[in-house]
């Protein structure tokens, strides 16, 4: 055994960001990831964001490597005879699609259950039951629902959105540990199972830190928060650093013209204080009483951050970094995707991946973001549309020559 998933086959009947990326990682682990797509069109993402004309966008690529493409016209009679074959020879289902879609197509928990009662069922949603169980969700419908941008920016500004795709990418990774659980469960039972996730609870799962600081208000104000007042909810903090160390964004010495990301972030552990102060060139606030200890610093973190600006703005955030990582100061510099993208430590980690595809040429993608020593990873190009309709229907579900054209003709692939 090669792979982890090695004999794991996966009907992919997922769109945009979270499933996609959640089967792509299955794909990685070795799984068959068969994506299911409308003929003519497929995923929606394949054209959206084209930055070369008639080709699969990075949007695609870059979340669906790895996988087959089989197009099925989910709502041509001649499809269900397809859809059902794969049922029975595949041993988990992954969906996306709105609330609904897949009872409508006829395809409820039961009857797939029917069809295949050890396959798995797995479902991502914008929401669990209640209120908003019947509404769509995108990523910042999540972030907004989910605690992430009411916690997010700074006090006296508007709720913002995370860059990071938390509510689509974070939540394929947990639909993807639960799967591997489901996998694993059914080695015992031989049975399939329900495998149900919404959007906003696994953002609340990321915010999970957020949710102590709403307790921990009942019993006063947050003292490590920069924020000076405290209603009844967790507000807004700025770059504060939301764990038990307090850490912030310090300006740096600007390298291009704007220096937009001209920032390091950095955290002061009561260890790192004596020497910190030392290197700075402030040995005065070592002993001084505001300061001394981690608890008398509280009250003037802003303060000391301040003073730390003065010193790393006449340093470029490399400088900077290198100085203070030099005395054990937790710390890392703000890096633009121009930096990542070009990053040689991030390639030489497997993270940018180039992959060769034979209608857009070399792409760089994002690789798989964990290791296993016995399971390795070979990041391959994503399929174009229907590239492996022959393949699947031949060689997999033993169609005779012939039932390709019949099936293209009554519309269904
Ligand atoms: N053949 C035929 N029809 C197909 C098909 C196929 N292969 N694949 C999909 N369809 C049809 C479905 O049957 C459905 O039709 P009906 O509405 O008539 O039942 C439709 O296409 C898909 O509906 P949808 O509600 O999933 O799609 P949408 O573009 O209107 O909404 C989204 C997109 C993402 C808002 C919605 O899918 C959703 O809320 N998903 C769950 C949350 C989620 O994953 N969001 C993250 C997306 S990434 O930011």
């Amino acid at each position: 055994m090669n792979k982890a998933l090695e004999g794991v086959r996966v009907v992919d009947m997922t769109h945009v960001q979270a499933g996609p990326v959640c089967t792509q990682l299955l794909a990685w682990m070795g799984a068959d990831v068969i994506k299911i797509e409308r003929p003519g069109t497929g995923d929606v993402t394949r054209s959206q964001l084209r930055d070369l004309p008639d080709v699969d966008s990075l949007y695609f690529t870059m979340l669906n490597g790895n996988k087959r493409s089989l197009t099925l016209n989910m709502k041509a009679e001649e499809s269900r005879e397809v859809f059902d074959q794969l049922l029975r020879r595949s041993d988990v289902v992954v969906e996306n699609f709105g609330p609904g879609v897949m009872d409508r197509l006829g395809y409820t928990w039961e009857r797939i259950q029917e069809i295949n009662p050890r396959i798995i069922f797995a479902s991502l949603k914008g929401f669990g039951p209640g209120a908003l169980e019947t509404a769509k969700a995108y990523e910042n419908i999540a972030q907004a629902t989910g605690g992430a941008m009411s916690t997010t920016g700074f006090e006296d500004g508007p709720p913002v959105v995370t860059g990071a795709q938390i509510g689509d990418s974070g939540n394929a990774v947990h639909l993807f540990g639960a799967i591997c659980a489901a996998l694993y469960q059914r080695t015992h039972t031989d049975r399939g199972q329900r495998v149900q996730i919404s959007m906003r609870g696994g953002i609340l799962n990321l915010c999970r830190v957020k949710l102590r600081d709403q307790q921990r208000l009942e019993h006063g104000p947050l003292a490590e928060y920069p924020n000076k007042e405290f209603g009844n909810f967790v507000p807004r903090s700025g770059n504060a650093s939301g764990g038990g160390q307090p850490g912030w964004a310090v300006r740096c010495k600007p390298t291009t013209e704007k220096g937009a990301n001209a920032w390091l972030y950095l955290v002061i552990q009561p260890a790192v204080w004596e020497p910190l102060m030392h290197k700075i060139g402030r040995p005065e606030l070592i002993e001084h009483p505001d300061y001394a200890t981690p608890e008398a610093r509280l009250p003037h973190l802003q303060d000391i951050f301040d003073v730390i600006e003065e010193w790393t703005i006449q340093r470029t955030k490399w400088e900077a970094f290198h100085e203070l990582n030099g005395i054990n100061v937790p710390c890392g510099p703000v890096l633009s995707t121009r930096d990542l993208i070009e990053d040689e430590g991030l390639r030489a980690e497997g993270m940018i991946v180039d992959v060769e595809h034979p209608e857009r040429g070399t792409y760089a993608t994002v690789g798989c973001p964990f290791t296993l020593s016995d399971s390795p990873v070979e990041v391959t190009r994503s399929p174009l549309l229907g590239e492996h309709n022959a393949e699947i229907l031949e060689e997999l579900l033993e169609y005779p020559e012939g039932e390709l054209e019949r099936l293209a003709a009554a519309g269904a692939v």
